[in-house]
């Protein structure tokens, strides 16, 4: 018997549009799931390109007004892929119609805002997700096994970064296609909510509440023109930001974010020190998991690096067979179909309300950056 479908209304078509788009074609070809995922429509301003994505990724129809998306009723699940400034209106819009709804990170461009969408989903009784896809990359997926599991023992270290070199020129405009996240009405903020976000959110994942920050951040390039206007106007995101915090379960943290590390694309980078053990973990090395355990007996003790490619692995079972890597489009796949398995059973994580939580320290880093002042982050 045919499965019953999942039909899904996208909107946005820019990068994040793309690797959902994939997540829900690929997920059904690898997992087994209660519905199949089928593209029903996707949306964007733009009707030419829009069409041109519907019809290279097998959409069914297209809008141009995400309200009519979100009015139509051949759609269980609204997927918002488009820029942060949109987030609140379409989610809000979307559970009140009672639609499913799943969002690229981060939530809000503020917790206040977020605060909203968290109270309409749970209004509404919508199943809702956010896409913080890096916990599902199989690595960070056994390092979380491995915390829970006890084989750390006690957290003593949290140590995260994540470091890009994109906006280093002074010519590079703000504002439009891709470049909205220099612009900070449309982002909210800049590393911090785009990439500290990510971070913050495996590390609550992995090691609980943060209580307090401590941070400061820079922005380099005080004027940009803007792309909308054509004048060059104030830059108001933070280009770098670095924060310490303190863990509830009493850890000290270092977290830095930068786009002007020259050389390096997306390293996120996180290491965990515990009484017993270590891990360390590498975008740029997705697929390695390295592991210290002073349990070790004898002078062979060392760093051991796991290729988290065998089938007992989180997630690599559905995949090719032990030693076959895969990639980071991969971490969508599976939150896709972590999503659609959990619709029938418990519901999987991060929904709104954890990332609403994320959503808080952020609020809480930026504060802290302009008083600073160590600030409450829960
Ligand atoms: C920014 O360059 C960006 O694309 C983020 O927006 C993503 O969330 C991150 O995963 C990669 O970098």
């Amino acid at each position: 018997m045919a499965k019953k479908q999942l039909r899904i209304g996208m909107v946005g078509y820019g990068f994040m549009g793309r690797t959902h788009s994939n997540a829900f074609l690929q997920a059904p070809k690898f997992f087994d799931l209660p519905y199949e995922p089928a593209l029903s429509a996707v949306c964007a301003r733009n009707k030419g390109r829009v069409e041109a994505f519907a019809a290279n990724w097998g959409y069914g129809a297209v809008e141009t007004d995400w309200r009519a998306l979100v009015e139509r009723d051949d759609i269980d699940l609204i997927d918002i892929a488009a820029p942060n400034d949109m987030h609140h209106d379409i989610a809000i819009a979307a559970a009140e119609a009672g639609k499913m709804v799943m969002c690229e990170k981060p939530l809000g461009r503020t917790a206040e805002e977020s605060a909203g969408m968290v109270a309409a989903v749970e209004k509404a009784g919508v199943p809702n997700m956010v896409w913080y896809n890096y916990r599902r990359i199989p690595a960070v997926s056994l390092a979380k096994a491995l915390i829970d599991d006890g084989q750390l023992g006690r957290i003593f270290h949290y140590r995260a970064k994540f470091l890009q070199d994109w906006t280093i020129s002074a010519d590079l405009p703000q504002g439009g296609e891709g470049l909205w996240r220099l612009d900070v009405d449309v982002a909210g903020s800049g590393v911090t909510g785009d990439l500290l976000a990510h971070c913050i959110d495996t590390a609550m994942w992995l090691n609980g509440g943060i209580e307090k920050v401590s941070a400061m951040t820079e922005t380099f390039i005080k004027e940009r023109e803007h792309t909308l206007t054509g004048k060059t106007q104030p830059v108001g995101i933070d280009d770098a930001c670095a924060f310490l915090a303190r863990f509830d379960n009493g850890s000290l943290a270092t977290f830095e974010s930068t786009r002007y590390a020259r050389g390096h694309k997306a390293l996120y980078t996180l290491e965990i020190n515990g009484e017993h053990a270590s891990i360390f973990w590498d975008l740029h090395d997705l697929h390695r998991l390295d592991y210290f355990d002073h349990r070790d007996e004898g002078t062979t003790r060392g760093w051991r690096s796991i290729h988290v490619t065998d089938g007992d692995h989180p997630y690599m079972g559905n995949w090719w067979v032990p030693g076959l890597a895969i990639g980071y489009d991969e971490s969508f796949v599976h939150q896709a179909a972590d999503f659609i398995r959990g619709l029938d059973g418990d519901a999987a994580a991060p929904t709104f309300a954890d990332a609403h939580r994320t959503d808080k320290v952020t609020d809480a880093v930026l504060k802290s950056a302009r008083t600073g002042q160590w600030e409450a982050a829960s």
